[in-house]
């Protein structure tokens, strides 16, 4: 069976990484035979990171895409030859089993070539017709024709199955970094195969998705933002709850299923919490929000607030953080009615500093925003104690400007919002109702 993976958004912040090791936990200890993985879909971010050492938890697997690939289908179980065999082995070997050829190896395991169905059969109807001796008892060698394809685990099943298309061998070998084989993969294993499958935690939007998701099966949905792009083949149960983070959710499900998160688990859904609601005072934040600190306050028996202020101080000091990585760190990728492709990127901070670097960031954003092609990218320098973001702007400010109703400030590329501090409900809608 192959495991189920728990995957946050791409670019994760800690909610997505706290959810996503937290629910894996509690749907592994509710349904003991499915593996649960949680994965990440990019770089950790510092606050994350913080949070992972006090849990001690390890990083959670990097998810490069979710297509089908070789590995995911292949057989592991199969037959091969020696070059050095009789012929007969290879027809005794084709037909156990269900495959049109048999891999042939050399002295050190190497893939050498094929001995195919079609092959054999040529040879035996010419030695009928010359009733000759024998001669399947010839050295497989002698038969040998090279693999057609030969692939690695991790090939995407769309390019084995263009390669067999092209093929007359109906079978490709997988083989190692050694070239030795590892398995085989038939045309009729491409019929309906199973999709590989993923819960999705914090995130709908199918551009901030693990790549390739069109292709897997989704089953489950997590989320406490609008509902976005991801489209399902099947019904699924799907969770759209305005909390102020994903982690509210996870440990509700815990409590509703009488099991507690492990100290580890716990760790970070009380970071995943006080980071999504900037220690409760974002405007997103719900009462459920403060009774999910309060329990984690219980099972891990410390205080909260504190735990958040020591967490956000160690993340908001981003004097030696270039600019270019400060504006890629936390974007988000949104698309509106029209079609309008846009980002909006964010970082928490304490005081002023980091506006004094306004024409840096805004030139890191101009290169990203070229990069991304999209039409505008936004960026909230959020002041967690002050309570208001500064938007710095790179594309159509005039339009930015029309969304939230205010001039333009400070040399005509930011907004100065006074009391915004969520991108997900004060600044995304507006964007995605103007652009
Ligand atoms: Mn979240």
């Amino acid at each position: 069976m192959q495991p189920v993976y728990v995957s946050g958004h791409r670019n994760p912040d800690l909610d997505s990484i706290g959810s996503a090791i937290g629910y894996a936990e509690l749907k592994a200890r509710l349904d003991p035979n499915t593996e649960f993985v949680p994965v990440r879909l990019g770089e950790l971010n510092p606050q994350t990171r913080w949070v992972l050492e006090r849990a001690e938890a390890p990083e959670p697997m990097y998810l490069q895409h979710i297509r089908l690939r070789a590995v995911d289908l292949m057989a592991t179980e199969f037959l091969c030859v020696r070059e050095s065999d009789a012929i007969r082995e290879a027809g005794v070997a084709i037909d156990t089993a269900d495959y049109d050829l048999v891999p042939v190896i050399d002295d050190q395991g190497k893939l050498a070539g094929v001995v195919t169905t079609r092959a054999l059969a040529h040879r035996y109807v010419r030695e009928s017709e010359e009733s000759t001796a024998d001669t399947l008892a010839a050295p497989c060698r002698d038969l040998m024709e090279d693999a057609e394809v030969a692939v690695i685990a991790e090939d995407s099943i769309t390019d084995v199955s263009d390669q067999l298309k092209n093929s007359h061998q109906g079978t490709a070998i997988i083989v190692d970094q050694l070239h030795r084989p590892t398995g085989l993969l038939s045309r009729s294993d491409l019929v309906s195969p199973v999709r590989r499958r993923v819960v999705l935690v914090d995130h709908a939007e199918q551009a901030q998705a693990v790549p390739g998701i069109e292709q897997a099966e989704i089953v489950e949905i997590l989320d406490h933002h609008h509902i976005g792009s991801i489209e399902t083949r099947l019904p699924v149960k799907a969770t759209f709850d305005p909390v102020g983070s994903t982690a509210t959710l996870v440990v509700e499900r815990f409590r509703r299923s009488g099991m507690e998160p492990s100290r580890s688990s716990a760790t970070l859904l009380l970071g995943a919490v006080l980071s999504d609601t900037l220690i409760l005072r974002s405007p997103t934040t719900t009462d459920r929000d403060g009774v999910a600190i309060e329990y984690l306050e219980r099972v891990l028996q410390i205080d909260g607030r504190e735990f958040g202020a020591e967490m956000f101080k160690s993340s908001s000091d981003v004097a030696d953080v270039s600019a270019a990585e400060l504006v890629k760190r936390d974007a988000k990728e949104y698309k509106s009615g029209n079609g309008t492709p846009f980002l909006i990127a964010q970082i928490e901070v304490v005081g002023k500093a980091l506006l004094d670097r306004k024409e840096e960031l805004l030139e890191a954003m101009q290169h990203e925003q070229m990069a991304k092609g999209v039409d505008l990218y936004a960026l909230m320098v959020t002041d967690i104690l002050d309570e208001g973001t500064e938007l710095l702007i790179s594309g159509d400010v005039g339009a930015a400007a029309r969304a939230f109703g205010v001039e333009l400030s400070n040399g005509g590329s930011s907004l100065t919002l006074p009391g915004v501090m969520s991108r997900k409900k004060q600044v995304a809608p507006k964007l995605l109702a103007t652009l």
